[in-house]
Formats: C-alpha cells, structure tokens, sequence
C-alpha cells in the first residue's frame, strides 16, 4: 500500500489560510477530489481536495492552524488500484531525480516547513505601541507576554503600530486576527480623542442587551461575513457615494436571449441577461477609461486600467463573495455565461482561489433574480463605480404615438465621487443603457 502526502496547493499568494473546518477524520474512506479540510483566508474560503482515493491515515492539521503554499494536510492510504500506477510514476520520477532524491525524502521537508511556521507564529510582539492617550480606554487583555497571531497579522500590527498584547484575541485559544486587530484600532479610533474639539469622530453605537426583551440566539458570524462588513464599512467611510440611476429598455434583448434557448441547451449554457450586461460595462468602459481607474498615491495619482477586469457579487451560504472575469471585452457572450456560471459556482461550493478575486476593475452587482426596483451599491474599493440591477419588469413606454410594453430593467451606478463627476457617471450609465437597448451596437 503506498502513502500519499497531500500538501496545500498554490493559495494565490495568500499570506497564510486558517485552517476553519476538518471534513474527514483518520480511518474515512475518501475519493478523489474530496474536499478534506476547508481553508480561510483573507480573500476567500476553499476546500483542499484530496490528490488519491483511498483511506485517511493521518490528519497533520488542526482547527485554526495557519497554513501556508507546501504545508502538509493529511496522510492518505491510496487505494491499490490507483498505488500501483502512483507506484510507477514515483519510480519513474525517482529515476529522472538529478539530485536522487525519491518523494519519500520531500514529504517530511515539508511537513518541517508546516512545523516551523506554526512555531515562529507564538513570539511576542516587540511592535511599538500605538499613541493612545493615557485615558484612551483600552480593552482588556487576557494575558500578558505571549501572543498568538499569524504572521499576516503581526505584519499588519507593526504596520499599524499596535502592540498585539493590547488587543483580545477571538481565534482559537485566544489567538488575534486580522478583525480583532482592525476592531482594536476602530475602537482607538472611535473613542473621543482629547485633541480633537468636540470629541469628533465616529461615535460608537451602544450595546444592547436585547435579552431584555425577549429570547435570543446569539450565533458567530463567519469570517467571510466579518471581512466583507470591515470592507463595506473601510468603503462607505472613505468613498463620497453618489449613485444615479437609469431603465434600459432590453425587450429586444430578451428577445435575442429567447432566441438563443435551443442552442443555449445544446452548449449547455445557461444564458441569463448577466453576460450581456459584462459586455455592456466593458465596453461602457473602453469608452470612459476613468471609470476603468482607481486612486494611486493616496490620491495624488489616478491610474488607468488598460484590462477590463470586472467582478461579479455572488451570494454564497458562506457570504458574499466576488469572483472577477477577466479581460471582459475580449470574450464572446457565450464565454462570459459559461465562466459566470462556472466562477459562481465554484464560489458557493467555496472553490475561489483568491487570485480569482483580484484584479477587478468594475463590479456588477445584480439581484435581478430576487426582485426589488432598485438599490444603492457600495463602491468595491480601490475600484471606482459599482453597477446595481435589479428585477427587470414590463413597464408602458411612450414612442411619441402611443405607449407599448416593454420590458424595462433598472440599474444604478454608484461613483466616488473623488474620481468620477457627474458628466462622466451619467456618459457611462447612459452609455450602458444604450448599449442593452440596441443588440446590434453590443454585438458588434
Ligand atoms: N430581471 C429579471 N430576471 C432576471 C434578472 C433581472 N435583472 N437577472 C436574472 N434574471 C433571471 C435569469 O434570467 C434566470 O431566469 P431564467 O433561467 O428563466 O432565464 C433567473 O433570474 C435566475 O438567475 P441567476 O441568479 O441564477 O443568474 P444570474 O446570471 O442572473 O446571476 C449571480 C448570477 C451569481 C450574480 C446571482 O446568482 C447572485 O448571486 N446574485 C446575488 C448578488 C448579490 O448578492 N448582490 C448584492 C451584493 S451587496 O450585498
């Protein structure tokens, strides 16, 4: 029977990923590709697949731990059928090895890179400590010396100037992440500064004790739903929103849509109006390159993006989460379904490497399956304008004769304001409007 190492595989440069939920246990009997343990990082959530079928034999990893690219996970008994042709790849490699290693003598460097990295994470913090005024109330600290952070965490904590000792930790045994870093520094920054006149600043909202009203369940909220409020809220604090609004008259569209039906099915593709409306924005974009921008140097810089990279709000048990297609102006209406489809996919069953969450330029956020006549969007820093689309509807339409019923889809631009005036919001979205009205100029 032979042994199979299964080590974490490229994370997207993820700096490290928590290791969140354990989904086999030793002695389970797995297939290929069964998702063995679920990692979080910063960006995204992912199962690691098993590389073999066959039986767990060892589970290096714990709840919690931090997992970086090469780390070891489990210990897989491959099934006889599958060893014996691992057998003959091993041996070949082993022949072809310049140095003579065999795989037998990799597995436990790896493991020890696993090892070490874990261990260096329980130093203490020497990071200085941030400027607080001495009545500045601190929240407590549950034990002095010792703190348990991961490495992304104590890079963020010197960046910032915290001394990780001051801050409680939430993780496992009391371990600090990244939001109770950032929630450390919310509440420094929240409460009434000496200096300031007033005492301004964001005034914390109070606790409540809604015990006192009736009965409650207080649940956890996942990891993902904690990142995405620290983004939404580092956004909505720093980005003057304006959002405008507009119809697009996309009965023809639908029509064409209705017409693909037969050869949608036999591609199998499903076609919803979601990869015409990345084709409208794309080339909405080519057309107003501020809008394919973002700040650089603390706004001293605007920097034009000459790909059209746009992201897509997808709604995942977990959270939400936005895969971003690439190079959207260069793909067919037929890719973009299929990769929409796929992408949204792989983020519900929490398959996203965080590389495939990167690189937006423009996000499309569209609930026009759940309903509702319109919505604000919150811009997706650093990018620039968010599109909103809600639930299209057959609305009576005047052509200067009579009224005929069309079917009317609302969308809503929001822009920060720094970078986009109102002229080039209302070009874009006008422009966007136009172009789902008018099959031809979008196929063209
Ligand atoms: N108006 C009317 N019907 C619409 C529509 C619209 N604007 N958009 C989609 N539909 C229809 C589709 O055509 C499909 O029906 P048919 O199969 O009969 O054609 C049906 O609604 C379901 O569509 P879908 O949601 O499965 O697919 P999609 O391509 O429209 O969207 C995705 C994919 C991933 C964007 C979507 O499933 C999703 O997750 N949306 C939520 C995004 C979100 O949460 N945004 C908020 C972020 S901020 O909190």
């Amino acid at each position: 029977m032979a042994i199979q190492q299964v080590t974490v595989p490229d994370i997207g440069g993820a700096e490290g990923a928590e290791v969140i939920e354990l989904l086999v246990k030793v002695g389970d009997e797995i297939v290929l590709d069964q998702g063995l343990i679920v990692l979080e990082s910063d960006k995204a959530s992912m199962e690691i697949p098993a590389t073999a079928a066959g039986t767990i034999v060892e589970l290096l990893v714990a709840e919690g731990d931090q997992l970086a690219e090469g780390a070891a996970v489990a210990m897989i008994e491959v099934a006889e059928e599958i060893a014996d042709a691992a057998l003959a790849a091993i041996d070949k490699q082993a022949s072809i090895a310049s140095d003579g290693s065999t795989l037998d003598d990799a597995a436990p460097k790896q493991g020890s890179v696993a090892n070490k990295e874990v261990s260096a994470e329980k130093e203490t913090s020497v990071a200085e400590e941030l400027p607080v005024g001495s009545d500045t109330p601190v929240p407590q600290v549950e034990a002095a010396g010792e703190v348990y952070a991961g490495p992304a965490v104590r890079k963020l904590a010197r960046e910032l100037g915290v001394q990780l000792q001051r801050v409680k930790g939430t993780g496992p045994q009391g371990r600090v992440l990244k939001e109770d870093l950032q929630q450390f520094v919310r509440n420094v920054i929240q409460e009434p500064a000496g200096g300031l006149a007033g005492g301004m600043g964001v005034p914390a909202v109070p606790e409540t004790d809604f015990a006192k009203f009736g009965e409650i369940d207080v649940i956890p909220r996942s990891k993902l739903d904690k990142l995405t409020a620290v983004n939404m809220h580092r956004s909505w604090l720093n980005v003057p929103h304006v959002t405008q609004f507009d119809e697009a008259d996309i009965s023809d569209l639908e029509g064409f849509r209705a017409g693909l039906k037969t050869e949608a099915e036999q591609r199998s593709i499903r076609i919803t109006p979601l990869p015409f409306l990345l084709k409208a924005c794309a080339l909405a974009l080519r057309d107003n390159p501020k809008i394919n921008s973002s700040l650089g140097r603390n706004g001293e810089d605007l920097v034009h993006k000459k790909y059209i990279h746009i992201g897509v709000a997808v709604d995942t048990p977990a959270g939400l989460m936005v895969p971003v297609i690439r190079d959207v102006d260069r793909k067919t209406i037929w890719e973009l379904a299929q990769e929409v489809t796929e992408l949204a996919g792989r983020a519900r069953d929490r398959k996203l490497l965080p590389t495939e969450m990167q690189g937006g330029c423009f996000t499309i956020s569209s609930l026009g399956n759940i309903g509702g006549n319109g919505f604000t969007p919150i811009v997706n820093t650093p990018e620039v304008a968010i599109l909103a689309v809600s639930k299209a509807a057959i609305k009576p339409l005047w052509n200067g004769t009579e009224f005929l019923p069309r079917t009317m889809l609302p969308v809503a631009l929001s822009y920060d304001h720094r970078v986009v005036n109102g002229g080039d919001g209302g070009r874009f979205l006008t422009r966007i409007v136009s172009l789902l009205g008018d099959i031809r100029q979008l196929s063209l």
